[in-house]
């Protein structure tokens, strides 16, 4: 088997009982085949960027995958279909979201999965669960580590629970 690929995800969720949610999800990740859960930030309140909603609960996750990118977004997307997630507006809001943020250094442009996740850079509710757990990475576009990206951004809107 080859050697299983480090990944980073970040959590968020602001429809329901948004705790509850995450964990599950937490859960069920860590006891999917072909991933092992590494690590996992706190959680932190943060205020919704895009159209008016609830506040979201937001964190970050650092996985061992011996998936393909395409496989860990599909069972991703599963895991979100388990809690009723239902795809409205862009940016709306939802119950459960997981995306994939790092996929080892990979970069890649395709119609389901650009890696690194294209917003990652620009948003607090990101980088500062994920400055939390995993400093160092190198984001391979910016080639900016995690702590140096998030130096840049105003954390004003994301408090840790
Ligand atoms: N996700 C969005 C849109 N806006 N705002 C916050 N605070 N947290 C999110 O996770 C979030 C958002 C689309 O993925
Ligand atoms: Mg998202
Ligand atoms: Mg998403």
């Amino acid at each position: 088997m080859e050697k299983p690929a480090r990944c980073a995800i970040a959590l968020g969720s602001n429809l329901g009982d948004c705790s509850k949610t995450l964990e599950a999800a937490i859960k069920i990740l860590g006891n999917t085949p072909g991933i092992t859960l590494e690590r996992q930030s706190s959680w932190y309140k943060t205020v919704p960027v895009g159209p008016p909603q609830p506040a979201y609960l937001n964190g970050c996750a650092l996985l061992r995958v011996q998936l393909t990118p395409q496989e860990l977004l599909e069972t991703l997307l599963a895991i979100e279909a388990k809690f009723g997630r239902v795809r409205r507006e862009r940016w709306g809001p939802r119950t459960l979201d997981l995306d994939v943020l790092l996929f080892d250094n990979l970069i890649l442009d395709t119609p389901t999965l650009e890696l690194p996740h294209p917003r990652m850079r620009e948003r607090a509710f990101v980088l500062v669960p994920l400055a939390e757990i995993a400093p160092d990475w190198v984001e391979p576009i910016s080639g900016k580590a995690i702590v140096q990206l998030l130096h840049a951004l105003d954390c004003g809107g994301v408090c840790r629970l």
